[in-house]
């Protein structure tokens, strides 16, 4: 087993292979969650999965698991998985890294005729981007008890299409229990998303902790009226307030280590450019490791918000409708021992960004590998990792699992190999 590794080159064609769906011009993907795109995705995840030996299960929420047998089919499942959905200007590796890396554990396996001592299952979320559908990380969410399921399958997209109508018609809602999975940890392998291995020279990041994350909904309520004959003093300009909103977003987030705030959505109504706008829409992202500085901004955000209502007599309504605390990963041991026998480059590191492993960590013990991503560009369409960087964190995938899957059947004094006359 010590020896065993990933094929790096099956892993890069079907890196290329997946990102052909939804693939953009300039060579990234555009695979928004529970589109016909995302079902082709998922499809071809359940084909792969299927030839090596899976069973293929879909809960009430889209999130598939697909299941290998291992000796004692009894004992929990060392799991992996991440997403397939994709930002509107995504690249090919944010998500689909990290499933297709499962994929990649489950064919070296079954090349190699490998029967593990647990079975080993990855897993596909849905909606981890939040980009469609509010918040993002809601299938995980959803699994792990931290969203109501009926609530979130009724969230709609800026058009009026409703989630769960959209995974009936992509053929993804499915019949099983959210959180019935008999699983005994998770790991998680994700591109970092930023530059800090790269500037490291660093092959590997063992992620120790989750960044807090809160996310708004603010809404500016003013008048509209005619861009040439309202007087200055006269106005209700939504638009005005939402700029002086979106500059303090900037202002406070430099004001606290760490700290990073954006405003990536906005709606104007009329979105005329002869009419002061009446309403503006917009989202607001505020995040930090550390949970107190987190819950300091959110109070300055929220003062701030109704000072500009107040000094310029304006309805602004700020909905925090999600948040999650700094999350600690408490099987990064397992990943740092895995680096370490392989003999990678490695230091620790928090992700920046929300994963599905984050919510998993509620329920098992979990980890995740982080990879590094070129100039650390991510959620854009030139988003690259190479062909190395993808193959070391396979490896270092496989091998936590493996050592995972035997600690697990150790434990509950299991058979952790096949026996010579169970192999004859
Ligand atoms: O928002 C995030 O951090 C992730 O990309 N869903
Ligand atoms: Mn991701
Ligand atoms: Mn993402």
């Amino acid at each position: 087993m010590e020896k065993l590794r990933v094929n790096g080159q099956r892993l890069w064609d079907s890196l290329m292979e997946m990102g052909e769906i939804g693939g953009t011009e300039k060579g990234g993907c555009n695979r928004l969650a529970a589109t016909d795109l995302d079902k082709q995705a998922r499809d071809l995840f359940c084909d792969w999965c299927k030839a090596t030996g899976c069973d293929i299960a879909i809960d009430k929420f889209g999130n598939i698991f697909a299941k290998r047998p291992g000796l004692n089919n009894d004992l929990p499942a060392v799991a992996t998985g991440s997403h397939l959905d994709t930002q509107p200007t995504g690249g090919k590796f944010d998500g689909v890294f990290g499933v297709l890396s499962g994929v990649e554990v489950l064919r070296t396996l079954h090349e190699n005729n490998i029967t593990t001592p647990t079975p080993i299952e990855v897993s596909v979320w849905t909606n981890e981007e939040g980009s469609r559908f509010q918040p993002a990380m809601q299938g995980s969410g959803v699994y792990v008890g931290r969203f109501d399921l009926q609530k979130e399958l009724d969230k709609t997209d800026v058009n009026g299409l409703r989630l769960g109508d959209e995974l009936a018609r992509i053929g993804y809602l499915g019949e099983e229990e959210l959180g019935s999975r008999n699983i005994g940890a998770f790991f998680e392998a994700h591109i970092e998303q930023g530059p800090i291995l790269e500037d490291e020279e660093k092959a590997i990041g063992v992620v120790r902790l989750g960044q807090g994350i809160r996310w708004y909904n603010v809404e500016v309520q003013g008048r509209e009226s005619h861009s040439g004959t309202t007087p200055m003093h006269l106005r209700k300009d939504a638009m005005v307030a939402a700029g002086k909103i979106v500059t303090e977003i900037e202002a406070l987030a430099n004001r606290y280590e760490n700290g990073l705030g954006t405003v990536g959505f906005m709606q104007v109504y009329p979105n005329s450019r002869n009419t002061i706008p009446g309403n503006i829409k917009f989202s607001a992202d505020l995040r930090n490791p550390n949970p107190e500085v987190l819950a300091t901004m959110h109070e300055e955000f929220v003062a701030f918000c109704e000072g500009v209502a107040k000094d310029r007599d304006l309805d602004i309504s700020v909905d925090n409708f999600w948040y999650f605390a700094p999350v600690e990963f408490n099987a990064s041991d397992d990943v740092k021992a895995a680096t370490e026998k392989l003999g990678y480059s490695h230091m620790d590191i928090y992700a920046g960004a929300g994963h599905d492993a984050c919510y998993m960590a509620d329920l098992v013990p979990s980890g995740m590998i982080f990879t590094p991503c070129e100039n650390g560009i991510s959620h854009n369409e030139i988003e690259y990792s190479s062909p190395e960087q993808c193959e070391a964190g396979a490896n270092v995938l496989l091998h936590t699992m493996l050592t995972a899957s035997h600690r697990i059947a150790e434990a509950a004094g299991a058979p952790t190999e096949e026996s010579e006359e169970e192999i004859a």
